[in-house]
């Protein structure tokens, strides 16, 4: 993409690649400001008993967010761009091809639910529709993209510990667990996963957002009951690529967006966002009632995010279906186990991997380590279409 073109359209016109990246610039600015401000970013650090150390925890509560740094080793993350490039290889041609760009059959098809979603370069597939229990009230700019863009660009990746070996050690690594369990519980549950991949000069936007659907009218309803979701980033983020997020908006409820916007003069570039800035390796904590979105990737720089969160399980145990799940299944006990058994499996791939790193030890599965080791067997008994048992909240 030519970024040196920053003429501006007028409203009536859509915004080339290089006008919307340009219009970008002060936004990025001040957003930046914001973040230094903040500071809330960091290695993992624990106290001497192995809790997550509590001024992490702490700004987490307070901001609703934290950058954790230098989480994944370089190896590791080189085995995931791998993966994900074999992924992306094989990918179907477009959402409804079969067959990838050499021509081969698409990877894909032993699984129940599409392992990839499409959306129309540098578009918002989402904003502004009823998709998602119409999470995503007001549509972000779709910027028109180089006259040689495919027609359609892979926008998601689902199921990563079915389809990449490296995607399901990493859902056992023990300081990621050590995370969820400090912030939810040690009994923490999982939710989904996906991967946001954002090519540049293609990604799609995620428009402005709160991830949680179904408690925010709940009795018992804190800032913590829609869980979160970690990013593990396998390319450097920078402000034009990255998730935008809204310090403390976690703690509001659910907001009006379309008004915010609205009073915004109807830009999307609301005030006192900050980019979450990231270098390989890197994992953010997103509180999942925090506001957050991000724009069409018209920038030279590719963001792959590993996106998977956990929630407390009394939010979950009990819950009915939403988002990806439909509302007639109840997450019951078996359900939960079913799901969770994800966990287990993932914790022993990771040590038959790395048996000279620490093991996690997930409460919840204490004594069914033996039925949860890594295998064909385990294989397709738990891992092989998990996804249909997402607990989605
Ligand atoms: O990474 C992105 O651009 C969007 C992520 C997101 O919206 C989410 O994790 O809920």
């Amino acid at each position: 993409m030519n970024t040196t073109d920053t003429s501006v359209a007028s409203p009536a016109e859509p915004l080339s690649a290089a006008a919307h990246h340009a219009s970008l610039t002060d936004y990025v600015s001040a957003g930046i400001a914001n973040s230094q401000r903040l500071g809330n970013r960091g290695p993992v650090r624990y106290t001497d008993d192995l809790q997550l150390h509590p001024e992490i925890l702490q700004a987490y509560w307070q901001h609703g967010f934290y950058t954790f740094t230098n989480v994944i080793a370089d190896e590791e993350i080189d085995a995931l761009r791998r993966d994900i490039n074999v992924l992306l290889a094989r990918a179907p041609t477009g959402q409804h091809a079969t067959t990838d760009a050499q021509g081969r059959p698409a990877f894909g098809s032993d699984f129940t639910r599409p392992t990839y979603t499409f959306a129309k370069p540098l578009s918002d597939p989402w904003g502004g529709t009823t998709l998602l229990n119409g999470r995503h009230p007001t549509k972000m700019t779709e910027p028109v993209a180089a006259s040689n863009a495919p027609d359609e660009t892979v926008y998601l990746i689902s199921g990563m510990c079915q389809s990449m070996p490296s995607g399901l050690r990493l859902y056992g690594h023990a300081d990621l667990l050590s995370i969820a369990a400090a912030i939810n519980g040690e009994d923490f549950v999982p939710y989904n996963d996906a991967i946001f991949v954002k090519q540049a000069g293609l990604g799609g936007a995620v428009s402005w957002h709160q991830d949680g659907v179904t408690h925010w009218q709940a009795e018992n309803w804190d800032e913590g009951i829609h869980g979160f979701n970690f990013q593990v980033q396998l390319y450097t983020c920078t402000p034009y690529n990255c998730l935008w997020v809204m310090p403390g908006t976690h703690k509001l409820g659910k907001i009006d967006i379309t008004k915010k916007v609205a009073e915004n003069n109807g830009s999307e570039q609301l005030p006192g966002a900050v980019p979450l800035t990231c270098t390989p390796g890197d994992v953010t904590v997103v509180n999942r009632q925090l506001l957050h979105g991000s724009f069409a990737n018209s920038s030279d720089n590719t963001r792959i995010s590993l996106t998977f969160g956990f929630h407390r399980r009394s939010s979950v145990l009990g819950a009915t279906g939403a988002l990806s799940q439909s509302s007639r299944e109840v997450y019951d006990e078996q359900r939960i186990f079913e799901r969770a058994s994800v966990i287990g499996v993932a914790i022993d791939a990771r040590a038959q991997h790395y048996p000279e790193q620490r093991r996690y030890h997930y409460q919840p599965l204490a004594g069914h380590e033996d039925s949860l080791r890594f295998s064909e067997e385990t294989y397709a008994r738990v891992i092989k279409n998990y996804n249909l048992k997402d607990l989605s909240i």
